[in-house]
């Protein structure tokens, strides 16, 4: 198969979603195809230099009659003009709004057939689709482009009831790479938080409140007063200083400690022994793959697409979303048996390896832009 010319466009700074596109995009360019980033900043996974990438930035026109500079306007001409001054095969856009209402728009300034693929990665789905004023657009954008892809099977669900989409769309799990995400040698790290008979309890998110960080708190204060921990909190978001307060006010300060954003998300995640992931609405969990590839179980909440990823009782337990008691008990019950514990380490290593790595999924992802550039 010829190598293809593919135009990237995610949101570059936070969040799964961009972090999927990246990974995925330098996937692509080791493989021989040549990737073009359309968007706002470097995406911040991109790194070091990369043959066969390009980043093309947006810009936007902040003209004086403008009380809110148009975006979208810019990164669809920015599309079109890379596609055509870079003859690319396709447009490869991850989450619906605005981008695959822009690769719509680019495709219509095109003097020949683009083709365009859209990821949906959940809450552009699951909150921005329940809003009346975004539903035509996003039900027009899905139907428009010429393959979808979502994260999981629940999240193609909530598609097709939301937005009665009956079109395909393919299943494509995220994955991790799996030359990075491996349980690392941690060497005295693990003692700067934690002394020899304490465990390591981890949460990472964005602390926003679909996050349910409240419960990670709940849970954690359980497990304490049977297995003595810590609680290593990474991340930043609107919910941090209720959850700081409710940390002081339930007399947890030296037990818990907030790592703030971090870079290197494998090599934090190695010092942990649980990852606890109790959202009230997650259409992946991107962390909880993270984990599972460092060998770190997740107990988590029975919610979006979670157990398709989190095999209860295999790689982790799942408890109804809230059940901070529920996952108390998996918690105490898997720190406090060494046998159990090494088997659910090693069945989360096979599943990463096996189900969610990066030869599989980015195999899946060429797939589909073969198929839709009629090259199969
Ligand atoms: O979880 C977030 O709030 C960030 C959001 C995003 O847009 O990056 O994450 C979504 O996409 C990730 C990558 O596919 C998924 O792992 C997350 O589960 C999903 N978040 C939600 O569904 C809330």
């Amino acid at each position: 198969m010829r190598p293809m010319k593919i135009g990237i466009t995610c949101y570059p700074t936070l969040g799964g979603s961009g972090v999927v596109a990246t990974e995925l995009g330098k996937l692509l360019a080791e493989k021989g195809h040549e990737i073009h980033f359309i968007t706002h900043s470097i995406p911040f996974r991109l790194g070091q230099f990369h043959k066969n990438i390009y980043y093309h930035e947006v810009e936007v026109n902040d003209y004086y009659v403008f009380r809110y500079p148009p975006y979208d306007i810019s990164l669809a001409s920015k599309m079109a003009q890379v596609a055509k001054m870079q003859q690319l095969d396709l447009l490869h856009v991850h989450y619906a709004v605005p981008h695959a209402i822009c690769a719509f728009l680019a495709k219509q300034m095109m003097d020949r057939d683009l083709k365009t693929v859209t990821t949906l990665h959940g809450t552009d789905i699951t909150v921005l689709a329940q809003d009346e004023s975004l539903k035509d657009l996003i039900r027009l954008a899905i139907r428009e482009s010429d393959a979808v892809t979502a994260v999981s099977q629940d999240l193609i669900k909530e598609t097709r009831e939301l937005l009665d989409i009956t079109e395909p769309i393919d299943l494509t799990y995220n994955f991790v790479d799996k030359r990075v995400y491996y349980p690392r040698d941690i060497g005295t790290l693990r003692k700067d938080y934690a002394s020899d008979n304490e465990k390591i309890v981890m949460h990472i998110s964005n602390f926003r409140p679909v996050k349910r960080v409240s419960d990670v708190v709940d849970t954690f204060a359980k497990l304490n007063e049977k297995v003595p921990s810590k609680l290593l909190l990474v991340g930043e978001g609107p919910e941090l200083s209720k959850i700081q307060c409710k940390i002081n006010n339930m007399g947890l300060e030296n037990k818990v400690h907030f790592l703030g954003k971090q870079d290197d998300v494998a090599q934090v995640i190695s010092i942990a022994d649980l990852m606890l992931l109790p959202s009230e609405k997650e259409s992946f969990g991107l962390v909880a793959l993270e984990a599972m590839a460092c060998g770190v179980p997740t107990i988590g909440s029975i919610a979006g697409g979670i157990p398709e990823l989190v095999s209860h009782g295999e790689t982790g337990y799942l408890a109804p979303i809230g059940d901070t008691e529920k996952m108390a008990e998996y918690a105490v019950q898997l720190l406090s048996d060494p046998k159990l514990y090494a088997k659910v380490k090693e069945a989360c290593l096979h599943r990463a390896r096996t189900r969610f790595c990066n030869d599989l999924i980015t195999a899946e992802y060429e797939r589909i832009y073969y198929r839709v550039l009629g090259l199969e």
